[in-house]
């Protein structure tokens, strides 16, 4: 208690945000939406449609009510939301051996042998966070919508990934305004079952607990040039692995065309790096591995300034907070 108050002591002189110190404390962010959270804005193409309104306000009360520990929900899908899954998957699946990264591609097999991954299902996120538990100790939980940038990014700390379980409007399959089903189940889930990436997104994570709010923008602009949309050298050839790409057909390949352009990761550059979010992106960073990635990362986040240090515990899932003041 003495080194907890002590602790608390350095927080306040500095002013230090909020942060979650043990995983049971991500509750917290339940309620804690950004836009959409409950309500759709009005230019999302479901937005004019009470069907969906209503179906996407019943899965999503299930993640409001959600608390560590608990089974993740299990949700019964339509015929109409899985033929939309259908439409989405079928279209990318053809395109990963193409576009995608290694590492994708070789986790990918092992989702479709070992969580029903497949055109026909949907697959459920209890049956993916204990095979992602088993690979990297990753797991999931659910959430209502869009996260403030500090809460989602707090959570990678804890190798603990919020995702979605609604999917998108039937009437128009290759878009969504807001991340769905698809995006966190196709884009982001395969690569939390690698190391290396599990890695460089806990890293990130750490980072962004108690920083600044200028500096979780610089992390959330990295999430966003790595995780949402980074590309990464294989010999001679560039692949995808961002989620925000391997989830969208149109513009997995256009990014890997000569169109847009191309610089090489570098997180004080790339932390920077001002980005549309609702067009394709005129710039993307290619990294050389994750491992090199999560190497200039460490090198890049030991110069933000803290004062403190932080150190996962996976034994108790909890976060020792080390004064070097
Ligand atoms: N919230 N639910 C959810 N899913 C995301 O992928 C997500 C988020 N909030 C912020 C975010 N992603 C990032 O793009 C960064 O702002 C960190
Ligand atoms: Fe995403």
């Amino acid at each position: 208690l003495e080194e907890e108050e002590e602790i608390s002591a350095v927080v306040n002189e500095h002013a230090v945000p909020w942060f979650p110190r043990k995983v049971s404390d991500l509750d917290t962010f339940a309620e804690k939406v950004m836009e959409m959270g409950e309500e759709l804005s009005s230019d999302h193409p479901g937005a004019k449609d009470p069907v969906y309104r209503r179906r996407r306000y019943d899965i999503v009360q299930k993640a409001k009510e959600y608390r560590t520990g608990q089974p993740l929900p299990r949700i019964e899908y339509t015929q109409e939301e899985k033929d939309t899954w259908r439409q989405v998957y079928t279209r990318l699946r053809a395109m990963y051996p193409k576009y995608a990264c290694r590492e994708f591609l070789h986790v990918f097999p092992l989702l479709e042998q070992n969580c029903a991954y497949g055109p026909d299902t949907i697959p459920q996120i209890e049956d993916i966070s204990r095979f992602l538990k088993d690979c990297t100790g990753f797991t999931l939980r659910p959430v209502m919508g869009l996260l403030t940038p500090r809460d989602f990014l707090n959570s990678l700390a804890f190798r603990v990934f919020h995702s979605t379980q609604y999917i998108r409007h039937h009437s128009d399959p290759y878009y969504t305004p807001e991340p769905d089903c698809c995006h966190e189940l196709l884009g982001h889930v395969p690569l939390f079952a690698d190391p290396n990436f599990a890695e460089l997104a806990q890293e990130i994570g750490l980072a962004s607990l108690g920083a600044s709010d200028e500096d979780i923008e610089k992390l959330a602009t990295i999430f966003w040039f790595t995780a949402e949309f980074g590309l990464c050298r294989e010999g001679t050839e560039v692949r995808a692995f961002g989620a925000g790409l391997l989830s969208s057909f149109g513009e997995l390949e256009y990014a890997l065309t000569e169109k847009p352009e191309k610089r090489t990761f570098d997180p004080s550059l790339t932390a920077v790096q001002k980005y549309p979010i609702t067009q394709y992106q005129p710039v993307y960073f290619v990294a050389d591995s994750f491992r090199d990635a999560t190497s200039k990362l460490r090198e890049f986040n030991s110069s933000m300034r803290r004062p403190f240090q932080v150190r996962y515990n996976p034994y108790t899932q909890s976060v020792e907070v080390l004064d070097t003041k």
